[in-house]
């Protein structure tokens, strides 16, 4: 049985991506080799990283997050904001962060029940929600990486209107992962 590399997040709006895409650029420049640097087309806000799944188990997902979904109206997420994992002294990870409501904490809190009852692994980690801009690499020279990032300022940069959820697909491949949107699942509708 063929099994796909899945996971839930949400979408950002290409504008979004636009400008997320200028900060990239210009940190790649400081630290190009130090650290791999995701694609701003693949930037998204994890809900639930699935792991290795069966076609037929995703399928099954979709309907009980369709579930989760209807109950959830509309939202909207700020965006803005730059750190790293886990601390300034040993960077792995660059993020953007972002400004949420409750609502979010809500969603993640359902999926995350709704994926227990189909048997993925819980998250160990409590729900941290931030936009990945790089991962260090292991054998970064990380004096060289510390002064780069610790001036480095993002403010505000816009807003995600939260409507869906999706579900993706990750392929790995040699020049960096490859994401496919297999089902985009609408939060509930607003009253007309
Ligand atoms: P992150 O960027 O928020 O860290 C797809 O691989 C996404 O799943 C990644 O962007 C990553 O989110 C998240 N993820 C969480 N745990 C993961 C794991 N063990 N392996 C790969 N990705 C994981």
């Amino acid at each position: 049985m063929s099994l796909i590399r899945a996971f839930i997040a949400l979408e950002i709006p290409p504008v979004l991506q636009n400008i997320i895409a200028q900060h990239s650029a210009i940190l790649q420049k400081e630290a190009p080799h130090i650290v791999r640097w995701v694609a701003p087309v693949n930037i998204h806000l994890t809900l639930k990283f699935l792991g290795e799944t069966s076609a037929a188990s995703l399928q099954e997902l979709v309907h009980a997050l369709a579930a989760v979904t209807a109950q959830q109206p509309p939202f909207s997420i700020s965006v803005g904001g730059f750190g790293v994992f886990p601390n300034p002294k040993r960077p792995r990870v660059l993020w953007i962060g972002i400004q949420a409501p409750p609502e979010l904490g809500h969603l993640s809190h359902a999926i995350e029940t709704a994926c227990a009852r189909l048997g993925y692994p819980a998250e160990e980690k409590p729900f941290n929600p931030h936009l990945t801009l790089g991962r260090v690499r292991e054998d970064a020279d990380q004096t060289r990486l510390r002064p780069a990032l610790q001036n480095y300022q993002i403010g505000q940069l816009g807003a995600i209107n939260v409507e869906s959820v999706t579900l993706f697909r990750s392929d790995l491949r040699p020049q960096g992962p490859s994401y496919t949107a297999l089902a985009h699942i609408p939060l509930a509708k607003l009253d007309p």
